[in-house]
Protein backbone atom coordinates (compact mmCIF):
# COMPACT_ATOMS: atom_id res chain seq x y z
CA UNK A 1 0.00 0.00 0.00
CA UNK A 2 1.17 2.98 -0.69
CA UNK A 3 2.46 5.93 1.79
CA UNK A 4 1.53 8.94 0.40
CA UNK A 5 0.81 12.41 2.23
CA UNK A 6 -2.10 13.38 2.81
CA UNK A 7 -4.39 14.74 -0.56
CA UNK A 8 -6.82 17.05 1.93
CA UNK A 9 -4.75 17.47 5.19
CA UNK A 10 -7.17 19.99 6.03
CA UNK A 11 -10.11 18.58 6.51
CA UNK A 12 -10.89 16.68 9.04
CA UNK A 13 -13.39 13.28 9.56
CA UNK A 14 -16.77 14.73 8.72
CA UNK A 15 -19.35 14.65 11.53
CA UNK A 16 -23.00 14.55 11.84
CA UNK A 17 -24.12 18.20 14.25
CA UNK A 18 -27.41 18.50 13.04
CA UNK A 19 -29.77 20.69 11.19
CA UNK A 20 -29.09 23.50 13.65
CA UNK A 21 -25.28 23.56 12.75
CA UNK A 22 -23.93 26.26 10.56
CA UNK A 23 -20.14 24.63 10.03
CA UNK A 24 -20.34 23.59 6.32
CA UNK A 25 -17.82 20.74 7.03
CA UNK A 26 -20.48 19.07 8.89
CA UNK A 27 -23.25 16.95 8.17
CA UNK A 28 -26.98 18.25 9.27
CA UNK A 29 -29.55 15.80 8.07
CA UNK A 30 -27.05 12.74 7.07
CA UNK A 31 -26.94 10.80 10.54
CA UNK A 32 -25.31 7.41 9.88
CA UNK A 33 -26.57 5.81 13.30
CA UNK A 34 -29.93 6.98 13.43
CA UNK A 35 -32.13 4.77 13.04
CA UNK A 36 -35.45 5.27 10.56
CA UNK A 37 -38.07 2.95 9.46
CA UNK A 38 -36.66 0.24 11.18
CA UNK A 39 -33.25 0.66 9.66
CA UNK A 40 -29.92 2.78 9.86
CA UNK A 41 -29.67 5.67 7.60
CA UNK A 42 -26.11 4.25 6.42
CA UNK A 43 -28.02 1.16 5.80
CA UNK A 44 -30.86 2.31 4.16
CA UNK A 45 -28.96 4.66 1.99
CA UNK A 46 -25.83 2.55 0.95
CA UNK A 47 -24.39 5.66 0.01
CA UNK A 48 -20.97 5.04 -3.02
CA UNK A 49 -18.79 7.93 -3.94
CA UNK A 50 -17.82 7.52 -7.84
CA UNK A 51 -14.13 7.06 -8.86
CA UNK A 52 -14.23 8.52 -11.98
CA UNK A 53 -15.73 11.83 -11.82
CA UNK A 54 -13.93 12.54 -7.91
CA UNK A 55 -10.67 11.19 -8.82
CA UNK A 56 -9.78 10.80 -12.37
CA UNK A 57 -11.73 13.46 -14.24
CA UNK A 58 -9.43 16.79 -14.07
CA UNK A 59 -12.07 19.59 -14.71
CA UNK A 60 -11.50 19.09 -19.15
CA UNK A 61 -14.73 19.71 -20.91
CA UNK A 62 -15.33 19.94 -25.22
CA UNK A 63 -13.89 23.26 -25.23
CA UNK A 64 -11.38 23.26 -22.21
CA UNK A 65 -8.32 21.93 -20.34
CA UNK A 66 -8.55 20.39 -16.94
CA UNK A 67 -8.66 23.16 -14.45
CA UNK A 68 -8.81 20.74 -11.08
CA UNK A 69 -5.74 20.23 -9.02
CA UNK A 70 -5.23 16.82 -9.40
CA UNK A 71 -1.46 16.23 -9.70
CA UNK A 72 -1.50 12.25 -10.84
CA UNK A 73 -2.83 13.60 -14.14
CA UNK A 74 0.36 15.77 -14.87
CA UNK A 75 1.70 14.43 -17.69
CA UNK A 76 5.08 12.61 -17.84
CA UNK A 77 3.79 11.16 -14.64
CA UNK A 78 4.97 6.82 -13.76
CA UNK A 79 1.35 5.65 -14.99
CA UNK A 80 1.00 3.03 -12.34
CA UNK A 81 2.98 5.87 -9.13
CA UNK A 82 0.28 8.25 -10.52
CA UNK A 83 -2.45 5.50 -10.05
CA UNK A 84 -1.21 4.70 -6.45
CA UNK A 85 -1.28 8.49 -5.40
CA UNK A 86 -4.87 9.15 -6.88
CA UNK A 87 -5.94 5.51 -5.34
CA UNK A 88 -4.57 7.02 -1.48
CA UNK A 89 -6.67 10.56 -2.42
CA UNK A 90 -9.49 8.78 -2.94
CA UNK A 91 -9.30 6.45 0.33
CA UNK A 92 -8.25 9.23 1.95
CA UNK A 93 -11.53 11.24 0.78
CA UNK A 94 -14.03 8.13 1.30
CA UNK A 95 -12.83 7.77 5.01
CA UNK A 96 -12.95 11.29 6.02
CA UNK A 97 -16.43 11.65 4.16
CA UNK A 98 -17.73 8.49 5.85
CA UNK A 99 -19.31 6.98 2.57
CA UNK A 100 -19.82 3.35 3.09
CA UNK A 101 -18.98 2.26 -0.02
CA UNK A 102 -17.46 3.60 -3.86
CA UNK A 103 -17.82 2.39 -7.78
CA UNK A 104 -15.01 2.44 -10.25
CA UNK A 105 -14.38 1.58 -13.92
CA UNK A 106 -11.50 -0.60 -14.20
CA UNK A 107 -9.33 2.34 -16.67
CA UNK A 108 -10.40 4.72 -13.12
CA UNK A 109 -7.80 3.17 -11.13
CA UNK A 110 -5.76 1.27 -13.44
CA UNK A 111 -3.82 2.59 -16.62
CA UNK A 112 -4.28 0.66 -19.99
CA UNK A 113 -1.13 -0.73 -21.13
CA UNK A 114 0.62 -0.92 -24.35
CA UNK A 115 -1.58 -4.31 -24.65
CA UNK A 116 -4.19 -5.84 -23.15
CA UNK A 117 -2.21 -8.29 -21.00
CA UNK A 118 -0.68 -5.42 -19.72
CA UNK A 119 -3.54 -3.67 -18.94
CA UNK A 120 -4.70 -7.18 -16.93
CA UNK A 121 -2.05 -7.16 -15.03
CA UNK A 122 -1.87 -2.96 -13.92
CA UNK A 123 -5.92 -3.54 -13.23
CA UNK A 124 -4.73 -6.75 -10.78
CA UNK A 125 -1.79 -4.80 -9.47
CA UNK A 126 -4.53 -2.07 -8.15
CA UNK A 127 -7.00 -4.32 -7.25
CA UNK A 128 -4.42 -5.95 -4.94
CA UNK A 129 -4.24 -2.13 -4.35
CA UNK A 130 -7.23 -1.63 -3.54
CA UNK A 131 -7.94 -4.29 -1.10
CA UNK A 132 -5.30 -3.32 1.17
CA UNK A 133 -7.45 0.27 1.39
CA UNK A 134 -10.73 -1.28 1.61
CA UNK A 135 -9.17 -3.46 4.73
CA UNK A 136 -7.84 -0.53 6.36
CA UNK A 137 -10.73 1.79 5.92
CA UNK A 138 -14.02 -0.17 6.02
CA UNK A 139 -14.74 1.23 2.75
CA UNK A 140 -16.74 -1.59 0.46
CA UNK A 141 -17.39 -1.91 -3.28
CA UNK A 142 -21.12 -1.06 -4.48
CA UNK A 143 -20.28 -2.02 -7.86
CA UNK A 144 -17.22 -2.01 -10.77
CA UNK A 145 -17.69 -2.03 -14.21
CA UNK A 146 -15.50 -1.78 -17.33
CA UNK A 147 -15.03 1.43 -19.27
CA UNK A 148 -15.91 0.06 -22.98
CA UNK A 149 -16.91 4.38 -24.21
CA UNK A 150 -13.13 5.94 -24.19
CA UNK A 151 -11.01 4.08 -26.41
CA UNK A 152 -11.68 4.91 -30.03
CA UNK A 153 -11.61 0.66 -30.65
CA UNK A 154 -15.20 1.11 -29.46
CA UNK A 155 -15.93 4.51 -31.19
CA UNK A 156 -18.96 2.64 -33.13
CA UNK A 157 -19.98 0.14 -30.22
CA UNK A 158 -18.68 -2.37 -27.72
CA UNK A 159 -21.20 -5.15 -27.55
CA UNK A 160 -22.95 -3.54 -31.00
CA UNK A 161 -19.84 -2.80 -32.79
CA UNK A 162 -20.10 -4.00 -36.41
CA UNK A 163 -16.92 -5.55 -35.94
CA UNK A 164 -16.74 -8.67 -33.67
CA UNK A 165 -13.16 -8.20 -32.99
CA UNK A 166 -14.18 -5.55 -31.12
CA UNK A 167 -17.11 -7.50 -29.20
CA UNK A 168 -14.56 -10.11 -28.04
CA UNK A 169 -12.07 -7.28 -26.62
CA UNK A 170 -15.53 -5.97 -25.03
CA UNK A 171 -15.87 -9.01 -23.60
CA UNK A 172 -12.31 -9.84 -22.56
CA UNK A 173 -12.68 -6.87 -20.62
CA UNK A 174 -15.96 -7.23 -18.46
CA UNK A 175 -14.73 -10.93 -18.27
CA UNK A 176 -11.56 -9.22 -16.51
CA UNK A 177 -13.51 -6.21 -14.57
CA UNK A 178 -15.90 -8.85 -13.34
CA UNK A 179 -13.26 -10.93 -11.83
CA UNK A 180 -12.04 -7.48 -10.19
CA UNK A 181 -15.12 -7.05 -8.67
CA UNK A 182 -15.78 -10.32 -7.37
CA UNK A 183 -12.42 -9.90 -5.85
CA UNK A 184 -13.18 -7.05 -4.41
CA UNK A 185 -16.84 -7.99 -3.01
CA UNK A 186 -18.77 -6.15 -4.91
CA UNK A 187 -22.20 -6.24 -4.10
CA UNK A 188 -22.85 -5.46 -7.93
CA UNK A 189 -21.86 -4.98 -11.59
CA UNK A 190 -22.96 -2.25 -13.79
CA UNK A 191 -23.32 -2.11 -17.65
CA UNK A 192 -23.82 1.68 -18.91
CA UNK A 193 -23.86 1.28 -22.64
CA UNK A 194 -22.74 5.17 -23.37
CA UNK A 195 -22.25 3.45 -27.18
CA UNK A 196 -24.20 0.60 -27.48
CA UNK A 197 -26.46 3.00 -30.01
CA UNK A 198 -26.49 4.63 -32.87
CA UNK A 199 -25.17 7.80 -34.45
CA UNK A 200 -26.99 7.38 -37.86
CA UNK A 201 -29.58 4.95 -39.07
CA UNK A 202 -27.78 5.08 -41.98
CA UNK A 203 -24.93 2.46 -40.91
CA UNK A 204 -27.26 0.67 -38.49
CA UNK A 205 -28.71 -2.49 -38.55
CA UNK A 206 -30.88 -2.03 -36.27
CA UNK A 207 -32.21 -5.74 -35.22
CA UNK A 208 -28.51 -7.08 -35.82
CA UNK A 209 -26.88 -4.63 -33.17
CA UNK A 210 -29.41 -5.36 -30.67
CA UNK A 211 -29.55 -8.89 -30.98
CA UNK A 212 -25.56 -8.42 -30.28
CA UNK A 213 -26.45 -6.21 -27.05
CA UNK A 214 -28.55 -9.51 -26.13
CA UNK A 215 -26.07 -12.05 -26.99
CA UNK A 216 -23.26 -10.00 -24.46
CA UNK A 217 -25.13 -9.76 -21.44
CA UNK A 218 -26.20 -13.49 -21.93
CA UNK A 219 -22.37 -13.99 -21.77
CA UNK A 220 -22.03 -11.77 -18.63
CA UNK A 221 -24.94 -13.18 -16.77
CA UNK A 222 -23.11 -16.18 -17.72
CA UNK A 223 -19.58 -15.48 -16.62
CA UNK A 224 -21.10 -14.21 -13.37
CA UNK A 225 -22.59 -17.72 -12.30
CA UNK A 226 -19.53 -19.56 -13.86
CA UNK A 227 -16.71 -17.13 -11.12
CA UNK A 228 -19.97 -17.81 -8.06
CA UNK A 229 -20.11 -13.62 -8.16
CA UNK A 230 -23.39 -13.46 -6.10
CA UNK A 231 -23.80 -9.66 -6.62
CA UNK A 232 -26.53 -8.42 -9.40
CA UNK A 233 -25.48 -7.06 -13.03
CA UNK A 234 -27.10 -4.08 -13.94
CA UNK A 235 -28.33 -2.58 -16.85
CA UNK A 236 -27.89 1.47 -16.57
CA UNK A 237 -30.06 3.42 -18.75
CA UNK A 238 -29.32 6.49 -20.76
CA UNK A 239 -31.14 7.66 -23.44
CA UNK A 240 -28.20 9.39 -25.74
CA UNK A 241 -24.49 10.77 -25.08
CA UNK A 242 -22.43 9.90 -26.40
CA UNK A 243 -24.47 8.16 -29.12
CA UNK A 244 -27.14 10.03 -30.27
CA UNK A 245 -29.41 7.11 -29.35
CA UNK A 246 -28.43 4.50 -26.14
CA UNK A 247 -30.38 1.14 -27.09
CA UNK A 248 -30.82 1.12 -22.85
CA UNK A 249 -33.11 3.91 -23.52
CA UNK A 250 -35.14 4.54 -20.09
CA UNK A 251 -36.15 1.54 -17.41
CA UNK A 252 -39.38 0.65 -19.67
CA UNK A 253 -36.98 0.01 -22.73
CA UNK A 254 -34.94 -2.22 -21.26
CA UNK A 255 -37.92 -4.14 -19.14
CA UNK A 256 -39.06 -5.05 -22.55
CA UNK A 257 -35.86 -5.47 -23.78
CA UNK A 258 -34.94 -8.32 -20.95
CA UNK A 259 -38.09 -9.84 -21.01
CA UNK A 260 -37.74 -10.23 -25.05
CA UNK A 261 -34.47 -11.46 -24.70
CA UNK A 262 -35.00 -14.30 -21.61
CA UNK A 263 -32.68 -11.86 -19.23
CA UNK A 264 -35.25 -10.89 -16.70
CA UNK A 265 -34.87 -12.33 -13.31
CA UNK A 266 -30.78 -12.12 -13.75
CA UNK A 267 -30.45 -8.07 -15.42
CA UNK A 268 -31.75 -5.17 -13.60
CA UNK A 269 -31.51 -1.63 -13.24
CA UNK A 270 -29.16 1.17 -12.57
CA UNK A 271 -31.18 4.59 -12.88
CA UNK A 272 -29.56 7.62 -13.06
CA UNK A 273 -31.51 11.26 -12.32
CA UNK A 274 -29.89 12.92 -14.62
CA UNK A 275 -30.22 10.06 -17.41
CA UNK A 276 -34.38 10.08 -16.30
CA UNK A 277 -34.44 13.82 -16.93
CA UNK A 278 -32.93 13.20 -20.38
CA UNK A 279 -35.01 11.14 -21.59
CA UNK A 280 -38.45 13.21 -20.92
CA UNK A 281 -39.08 11.63 -17.45
CA UNK A 282 -39.05 12.78 -14.12
CA UNK A 283 -37.08 10.50 -11.98
CA UNK A 284 -39.73 9.54 -9.89
CA UNK A 285 -41.33 7.96 -12.69
CA UNK A 286 -38.66 6.21 -13.66
CA UNK A 287 -38.05 5.10 -9.83
CA UNK A 288 -41.84 3.92 -9.76
CA UNK A 289 -41.34 1.98 -13.80
CA UNK A 290 -38.70 -0.11 -12.63
CA UNK A 291 -40.05 -1.11 -9.35
CA UNK A 292 -43.49 -2.24 -11.46
CA UNK A 293 -40.99 -4.42 -13.54
CA UNK A 294 -39.48 -5.73 -10.41
CA UNK A 295 -35.89 -4.34 -11.52
CA UNK A 296 -35.10 -1.72 -9.50
CA UNK A 297 -31.60 -2.60 -9.11
CA UNK A 298 -29.30 0.84 -7.51
CA UNK A 299 -29.39 4.53 -8.20
CA UNK A 300 -26.62 6.79 -9.78
CA UNK A 301 -28.25 10.40 -7.75
CA UNK A 302 -27.22 13.60 -9.48
CA UNK A 303 -29.17 16.29 -10.83
CA UNK A 304 -28.88 17.85 -14.09
CA UNK A 305 -29.91 21.70 -15.03
CA UNK A 306 -33.49 22.34 -16.25
CA UNK A 307 -32.23 24.91 -19.00
CA UNK A 308 -29.35 21.84 -20.41
CA UNK A 309 -29.86 19.47 -22.74
CA UNK A 310 -26.96 17.20 -21.71
CA UNK A 311 -25.78 14.97 -18.56
CA UNK A 312 -24.61 17.49 -16.24
CA UNK A 313 -23.93 15.17 -13.82
CA UNK A 314 -24.56 17.68 -10.75
CA UNK A 315 -24.96 16.95 -6.86
CA UNK A 316 -28.12 16.18 -5.85
CA UNK A 317 -30.02 19.18 -3.69
CA UNK A 318 -33.50 18.52 -4.10
CA UNK A 319 -35.27 16.71 -1.30
CA UNK A 320 -38.77 16.82 -3.05
CA UNK A 321 -37.62 14.98 -6.02
CA UNK A 322 -35.02 12.27 -3.65
CA UNK A 323 -38.42 12.29 -1.00
CA UNK A 324 -40.41 10.81 -3.74
CA UNK A 325 -37.75 8.43 -5.33
CA UNK A 326 -36.82 7.06 -2.12
CA UNK A 327 -40.84 6.90 -0.82
CA UNK A 328 -41.56 4.92 -3.38
CA UNK A 329 -38.19 2.85 -2.54
CA UNK A 330 -39.20 2.28 0.94
CA UNK A 331 -43.26 1.12 0.18
CA UNK A 332 -41.27 -1.55 -1.88
CA UNK A 333 -39.07 -2.62 0.86
CA UNK A 334 -35.81 -0.54 0.18
CA UNK A 335 -32.70 -0.46 -2.06
CA UNK A 336 -31.40 -4.08 -1.38
CA UNK A 337 -28.12 -4.54 -2.22
CA UNK A 338 -28.05 -1.45 -4.36
CA UNK A 339 -27.19 2.06 -3.02
CA UNK A 340 -27.08 5.77 -4.22
CA UNK A 341 -24.09 6.01 -6.03
CA UNK A 342 -22.88 10.05 -6.50
CA UNK A 343 -22.12 9.61 -9.93
CA UNK A 344 -21.37 13.91 -9.64
CA UNK A 345 -18.98 16.09 -11.09
CA UNK A 346 -17.86 19.69 -9.45
CA UNK A 347 -18.48 22.23 -11.91
CA UNK A 348 -15.10 23.66 -13.63
CA UNK A 349 -14.81 26.57 -11.38
CA UNK A 350 -15.11 24.70 -8.02
CA UNK A 351 -10.95 24.33 -7.87
CA UNK A 352 -10.04 24.68 -4.04
CA UNK A 353 -9.59 20.66 -2.03
CA UNK A 354 -12.26 20.69 -0.33
CA UNK A 355 -15.31 21.77 -2.85
CA UNK A 356 -15.12 18.34 -3.55
CA UNK A 357 -16.07 17.55 0.42
CA UNK A 358 -19.16 20.47 0.08
CA UNK A 359 -20.58 18.68 -2.95
CA UNK A 360 -20.69 15.25 -1.56
CA UNK A 361 -21.81 16.67 1.98
CA UNK A 362 -24.65 18.46 0.33
CA UNK A 363 -25.50 15.49 -1.45
CA UNK A 364 -25.49 13.40 1.67
CA UNK A 365 -27.60 15.53 3.71
CA UNK A 366 -29.97 15.78 0.85
CA UNK A 367 -30.42 11.97 0.77
CA UNK A 368 -30.57 12.09 4.60
CA UNK A 369 -33.50 14.75 4.97
CA UNK A 370 -35.37 13.04 2.27
CA UNK A 371 -35.15 9.66 3.60
CA UNK A 372 -36.68 11.37 6.69
CA UNK A 373 -39.67 13.04 4.57
CA UNK A 374 -40.27 9.42 2.95
CA UNK A 375 -40.42 7.57 5.92
CA UNK A 376 -42.47 9.93 7.47
CA UNK A 377 -45.26 9.80 4.46
CA UNK A 378 -45.08 6.19 4.42
CA UNK A 379 -45.51 5.66 8.45
CA UNK A 380 -48.70 8.38 7.93
CA UNK A 381 -50.04 5.97 5.22
CA UNK A 382 -51.64 9.44 4.09
CA UNK A 383 -50.97 8.52 0.58
CA UNK A 384 -50.89 4.67 0.46
CA UNK A 385 -54.07 4.31 2.37
CA UNK A 386 -55.76 6.61 -0.23
CA UNK A 387 -54.12 4.34 -2.92
CA UNK A 388 -55.98 1.48 -1.76
CA UNK A 389 -59.02 2.79 -1.55
CA UNK A 390 -58.95 4.47 -4.82
CA UNK A 391 -58.73 0.73 -6.66
CA UNK A 392 -60.72 -1.15 -4.06
CA UNK A 393 -63.32 -1.58 -6.21
CA UNK A 394 -60.92 -4.36 -8.12
CA UNK A 395 -61.24 -6.29 -5.04
CA UNK A 396 -65.34 -7.28 -5.57
CA UNK A 397 -66.70 -9.50 -7.84
CA UNK A 398 -66.68 -7.70 -10.71
CA UNK A 399 -63.08 -6.97 -10.59
CA UNK A 400 -61.77 -10.11 -10.02
CA UNK A 401 -64.02 -11.70 -12.85
CA UNK A 402 -62.48 -9.77 -14.72
CA UNK A 403 -58.86 -10.02 -13.52
CA UNK A 404 -58.99 -13.44 -13.39
CA UNK A 405 -59.76 -14.23 -16.93
CA UNK A 406 -63.89 -14.78 -16.07
CA UNK A 407 -65.46 -12.36 -18.31
CA UNK A 408 -65.33 -11.81 -21.96
CA UNK A 409 -65.65 -8.55 -23.91
CA UNK A 410 -69.77 -10.21 -24.86
CA UNK A 411 -69.95 -10.75 -21.32
CA UNK A 412 -69.16 -6.89 -20.35
CA UNK A 413 -70.84 -5.90 -23.10
CA UNK A 414 -73.99 -7.42 -21.68
CA UNK A 415 -73.35 -6.06 -17.85
CA UNK A 416 -73.52 -2.80 -19.24
CA UNK A 417 -76.24 -2.93 -20.20
CA UNK A 418 -78.47 -5.51 -17.83
CA UNK A 419 -76.92 -2.73 -14.70
CA UNK A 420 -77.62 -0.21 -17.13
CA UNK A 421 -73.76 0.83 -15.74
CA UNK A 422 -73.04 4.56 -15.04
CA UNK A 423 -69.58 4.75 -12.63
CA UNK A 424 -69.74 8.62 -10.88
CA UNK A 425 -66.38 10.45 -11.45
CA UNK A 426 -64.35 10.39 -8.79
CA UNK A 427 -61.47 13.09 -7.45
CA UNK A 428 -57.96 12.16 -8.40
CA UNK A 429 -57.09 14.23 -5.52
CA UNK A 430 -54.21 15.48 -7.22
CA UNK A 431 -53.17 18.72 -5.50
CA UNK A 432 -54.27 17.73 -1.99
CA UNK A 433 -51.57 14.80 -2.69
CA UNK A 434 -49.18 16.94 -3.71
CA UNK A 435 -49.73 19.18 -0.28
CA UNK A 436 -49.68 16.50 2.17
CA UNK A 437 -46.39 15.48 0.13
CA UNK A 438 -44.88 18.96 0.55
CA UNK A 439 -46.08 18.70 4.53
CA UNK A 440 -44.14 15.86 5.11
CA UNK A 441 -40.68 17.17 3.20
CA UNK A 442 -41.60 20.66 5.25
CA UNK A 443 -41.56 19.01 8.91
CA UNK A 444 -39.31 15.79 8.50
CA UNK A 445 -36.84 16.24 11.21
C1 LIG B 1 -22.47 8.17 -17.87
C2 LIG B 1 -22.61 7.44 -16.60
C3 LIG B 1 -21.52 6.49 -16.28
C4 LIG B 1 -21.95 5.23 -15.63
C5 LIG B 1 -20.85 4.22 -15.42
O1 LIG B 1 -23.49 9.06 -18.14
O2 LIG B 1 -23.54 7.65 -15.86
O3 LIG B 1 -20.62 7.19 -15.46
O4 LIG B 1 -22.53 5.49 -14.38
O5 LIG B 1 -20.23 3.86 -16.59
CO1 LIG C 1 -24.07 6.88 -14.01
Amino acid sequence: MSDQPEFFPDIPVIRYRGPDCDDPLSFRWYDADRVVAGRRMEDHLRLAVCYWHSFVWGGTDIFGEGTLDRPWNRPGRDPMEAAREKMAAAFEFFAKLGVPFFCFHDRDIAPAGATFKESCANLDVMVDEAGAQMERTGVRLLWGTANLFSHPRYAAGAATNPNPEVFAHAAAQVAHALDATHRLGGANYVLWGGREGYDTLLNTDLRRETDQLARFLHLVVEHKHRIGFAGTILIEPKPAEPSKHQYDRDAATVAGFLARHGLDGEVKVNLEVNHATLAGHSFHHEVATALAAGILGSVDANRGDAQNGWDTDQFPNSVEELTLALYEILRSGGIGAGGFNFDTKLRRQSVARDDLFHGHIGAMDTLGRSLLAAASLLESGDLEDRLRDRYAGWNGPLGTDILEGRRTLADLHQVVLDADLDPPSVSGRQELLENIVNRHVERAR
